[in-house]
């Protein structure tokens, strides 16, 4: 039974942001696994905590005009959700992708606040983008893009107010533009993106961050329920940022990752992906996964991107987009045996696959917890800025891995404490929120 302050705010939020369903998503989910916590502080509600925590700060809306290669003007809706700042500057990427609307970024942003308050950093929540479509855009058309975007948003952040980043669609090529036109028009260095290129200012390890962080915590759940991760095998979807480098520390790890996909299909390959050769595929050549079997000579591609999780596997790592996992995929997912699945995407799993993973008793890590890795390295970014000095990538590495170790002692110990131990979810929620609790209960009720 969900408290009663949890149920009223919730059924107020359904009728306010009905057209928003992945917010309220991600507000469900978050709300009903804090019962527990509002049983034990009625204070919470006098100060009005969760009205006020589930609306964002600010959001800014703005027109992107752009001209294409042939000189003909278009028009894209950009926005940045500043989300809640309590415990420390706004910071979360930036997503550029057709679908990008204002409920998607607020589903973002709210997950983004919680995540950056597990990953024990003083970082806020924000998260931004735009319904632009870098897919078929040719470098000069994606830098025009980021500059105008830039022009406008140049104003709303700041190191120490507001720091974006990358997200889908939006890598070093896009940070790179987006950094370059921040500093033309304040003249001012230093933090206020991150994700930045070695040559200028970027942290070593951040490209690789959220995909070897979600392993790092892979491992650690799985050998503390007493597994061994060498030797089983896994399916990933997506082939982008994070997908790529989780694959990558996976088979460092003794993991045979034997699929991948992207939005249209996937590769199936018993021996083993060649990475080097999805590395080529996807990130150089910004082409489809389908090149794979051709190009590696061996594997085979299967178009549809979901039927990825129809392989038997041990691990199932979603690292591509929201709700790209349903109850259908979950439950075949059981029945071929899954052992665990940890969200490297943001959200991947829609309510119900959740529900069936945790009910079937897969470990189950949520994307709050199992990709901050990201963001930890994106605040070892800001403090290198801060400091002028660039760290070695071992070191930045090992503290990663501390960090990812860190936060999985925290949701095991926080779902113990307060609700049943292997429920991740919730002592993610939970410890996620009570440190933003007690900052804005601090902080004043306005
Ligand atoms: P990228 O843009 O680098 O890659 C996205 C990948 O997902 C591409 O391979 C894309 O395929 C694929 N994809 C998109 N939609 C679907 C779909 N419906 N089904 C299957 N595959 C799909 O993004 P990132 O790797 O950076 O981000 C992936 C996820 O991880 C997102 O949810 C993001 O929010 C999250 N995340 C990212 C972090 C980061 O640091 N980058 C940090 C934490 C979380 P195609 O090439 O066909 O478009
Ligand atoms: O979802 C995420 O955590 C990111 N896209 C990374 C955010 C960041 O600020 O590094």
């Amino acid at each position: 039974m969900a408290n009663a302050y949890i149920a009223r705010v919730l059924s107020e939020l359904e009728s306010r942001y009905y057209h928003e369903p992945e917010f309220l998503q991600a507000a469900r989910e978050m709300l009903l696994s804090l019962s527990p916590v509002f049983d034990q502080h009625p204070e919470f509600e006098r100060a009005g905590l969760l009205e006020r925590f589930v609306e964002p700060e600010r959001v800014l809306i703005f027109r992107v005009p752009w001209v294409d290669d042939a000189g003909r003007a278009h028009v894209n809706r950009a926005y940045r959700v500043q989300f809640n700042s309590a415990i420390g500057p706004y910071k979360g990427g930036l997503r550029f992708h057709p679908s990008v609307t204002l409920g998607i970024l607020k589903f973002l942003a709210l997950e983004q606040t919680l995540k950056n308050s597990l990953t024990g950093m003083p970082l806020g929540g924000g998260k931004g983008g735009s319904d632009f479509d870098p897919k078929g855009k040719s470098d000069n058309e994606v830098m025009r893009f980021c500059q105008s975007m830039m022009n406008e948003l140049y104003r709303h952040i700041g190191a120490d107010t507001d720091v974006p980043a990358g997200d889908v669609g939006v890598g070093a090529r896009e940070i790179g533009y987006l950094y370059g036109q921040f500093k033309r028009l304040t003249a001012l260095n230093g933090g206020a993106i991150t994700g930045k290129g070695l040559s200028y200012g970027g942290s070593q390890a951040r490209t690789e961050a959220t995909g070897y962080g979600l392993m790092y915590l892979t491992d650690a759940m799985l050998r503390h329920n007493g597994m061994d991760i060498q030797g089983m095998r896994a399916v990933f979807s997506g082939s982008g940022n994070v997908s790529i480098y989780a694959a990558e520390k996976a088979a460092q790890q003794g993991v045979r990752v034997i699929a991948m996909s992207d939005s249209l299909g996937f590769i199936h390959d018993e021996a083993g992906v060649d990475l080097n050769v999805v590395k080529q595929i996807k990130l150089k050549e910004r082409g489809r996964i389908s090149e794979y079997p051709a190009r590696a000579g061996r594997g085979a591609y299967r178009e549809g991107a979901s039927g990825v999780w129809e392989l038997a596997c041990d691990l199932a790592l979603p690292c591509a987009m929201q709700n790209e996992l349903d109850g259908r995929s979950a439950a075949r997912l059981i029945a071929n045996g899954v052992r665990a699945v940890a969200e490297g995407a943001n959200m991947p799993c829609t309510l119900e696959a959740t529900a069936l993973f945790q009910d079937a008793g897969v470990l189950f890590a949520s994307g709050k917890a199992a990709n901050a890795g990201g963001v930890a390295v994106s605040a070892l970014e800001m403090s290198q800025n801060s400091q002028r000095l660039s760290w070695r990538f071992d070191a930045v590495d090992g503290e990663l891995r501390d960090i990812m170790n860190r936060i999985f002692d925290t949701i095991s110990r926080t779902a113990r404490q307060y609700a049943t131990p292997q429920d991740y979810v919730a002592g993610a929620n939970i410890a996620g929120f009570l440190k933003v609790a007690e900052a804005m209960m601090a902080q004043g009720q306005v």
